[in-house]
């Protein structure tokens, strides 16, 4: 009987001179030089602000319309005396539709009572609630900070012609006031909001050092509003290489501004650009980052160009450390055969391997296997014992599949392999600029076939098989 031992990367030598090469490279590319990007502030939208201010069932005891232009903590206050209401007017200002109301400031008074935000419908002449609520102002002692959108066809709350249209805005108060109830106004303001998004992807982690990966950066926008003059940047991280966008000029690779433009509301963009890590970042992390740099309208949730909020989306890679490598290969034992004075064979199992090329440098390599000639084997090789003759033992020829973003596979040399004829044989081959990556070999895993002559002596027998990756085209 035989057995086949599991044995893999004895000739490792080569291997271990190759990982020396990709240290130094390493070094090499320590000096680095930084590259750093400053941008202006980014557009905000513009506010409109109230021309005057009326109080019906109420007393305004400071401030005036001027008051509430600014978030500056100055306040319009209005104490009760009934079931009041605030009326805001915008009178020939606003140079265009807007979309929401902003709006700083508090309710002091009872926290049953209702107070809601309206605006005047010009086409039904009749208040309509900004929100369903009713109790848009809680009872509180500090102030909100509130981005309305306003519901509804936009054009039926103005008035006028542009650029002077008119608008009205009030708060409603329903129930019975007490003068001990007051309301604050720090600041009110139509204004255009467009509440934008970043999602961000990256097509490989791990991450091979010298091979293309992708990033995706979808900015979307949840409305209410088209969003105008936005720009999102995407600064690739030190140690990366740009390489490609799939928008042209849209995206400016030096400054990392993606000009988007226009985006409607409930639409997104996408934009996918491809780069290199740079051969010397192995063992690294590169996170890249995306955000809105720039918009014209306000985001209810989120600021531009601060790197955070929800138009601010990072992704990560680690990469591979920079070295040629592969998985174990286990073999199994040969069942054994009983001689009947006819050739025969018999078969054991090989498991699937792994490649992996972190090197980056195209080098390229082969992988070579190479079985020892079958020998009596009882606890130890029998000194002078008996031999099968050589080139009985064959391996089928493996399939390789890319695992992940990766160069152009290797060539699979044209099998069944003879392993034990002597000299080690080469099954699979990456040539310059090949390989790069991480490849999986599978076969046929019953298919390491020994040939058994008729003239075979009855003992166990023993062969050593070594799988080796070298590097080299
Ligand atoms: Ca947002
Ligand atoms: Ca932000």
């Amino acid at each position: 009987m035989s057995d086949l031992p599991a044995t893999e990367n004895r000739r490792d030598q080569r291997c271990r001179s190759q990982k020396f090469s990709a240290a130094s490279l390493l070094i090499l590319f320590l000096g680095i030089s930084l590259t750093v990007t400053l941008f202006s502030s980014p557009a905000f939208a513009t506010d409109y602000f109230p021309t005057s201010v009326s109080v019906s069932n109420g007393t305004i005891t400071s401030g005036t319309y001027s008051s509430v232009q600014s978030v500056n903590g100055t306040y319009l206050i209005v104490q009760e005396t009934g079931s009041f209401q605030i009326t805001y007017t915008f009178t020939n200002n606003i140079p265009a539709i807007q979309n929401s109301i902003m709006f700083t400031g508090r309710y002091q008074g009872n926290s049953t009572h209702a107070v809601e935000l309206q605006i005047y419908n010009y086409s039904t002449s009749s208040w309509t609630n900004v929100r369903s609520a009713t109790k848009d102002f809680g009872n509180s002692s500090t102030d909100y900070n509130f981005a309305w959108a306003i519901p509804g066809t936009l054009s039926n709350y103005f008035t006028g012609t542009a650029p002077n249209l008119t608008a009205r805005i009030r708060v409603n108060h329903t129930s019975s006031g007490t003068s001990s109830h007051y309301f604050y106004t720090d600041m009110i303001s139509l204004s255009t909001m467009a509440d934008l998004s970043i999602a961000k992807t990256v097509s490989s982690t791990p991450a091979i050092a010298g091979n293309d990966l992708i990033y995706t950066i979808t900015v979307s926008n949840g409305g209410p509003n088209g969003a105008t003059g936005l720009v999102v940047t995407d600064i690739l991280p030190i140690g990366m290489t740009y390489v490609s966008n799939d928008l042209g000029a849209a995206y400016n690779s030096g400054t990392g501004r993606w000009t988007v433009g226009s985006l409607a509301a409930s639409s997104s963009a996408t934009l996918n650009i491809t780069a290199t890590p740079n051969t010397g970042t192995g063992g690294t992390t590169k996170t890249n980052a995306a955000q809105v740099a720039a918009v014209n309208q306000y985001d209810p949730d989120s600021s531009p160009n601060d790197s955070a909020g929800d138009e601010y989306g990072t992704a990560a890679s680690t990469i591979y450390a920079e070295t040629l490598s592969m998985s174990a290969m286990t073999v199994g034992d040969f069942s054994g055969v009983t001689l009947s004075g006819s050739a025969t064979t018999d078969t054991a199992t090989m498991t699937p391997f792994t490649v992996t090329d972190a090197r980056g440098t195209g080098a390229g390599w082969n992988v070579t296997v190479q079985a020892s000639q079958f020998a009596e084997y009882s606890g130890g090789y029998v000194p002078s014992g008996r031999i099968l003759s050589l080139s009985s033992l064959s391996m089928p020829q493996p399939t390789v599949a890319a695992n992940g973003t990766s160069s152009p596979v290797p060539a699979i040399t044209t099998g069944p392999h003879i392993i034990d004829s002597g000299s080690a044989v080469k099954i699979a081959s990456a040539a310059a600029n090949n390989g790069k990556g991480v490849y999986d070999f599978t076969q046929d895993p019953a298919g390491l076939t020994l040939s058994i002559p008729a003239s075979a002596y009855s003992t166990s027998y023993r062969s050593e098989v070594t799988i080796s990756i070298v590097s080299g085209p």
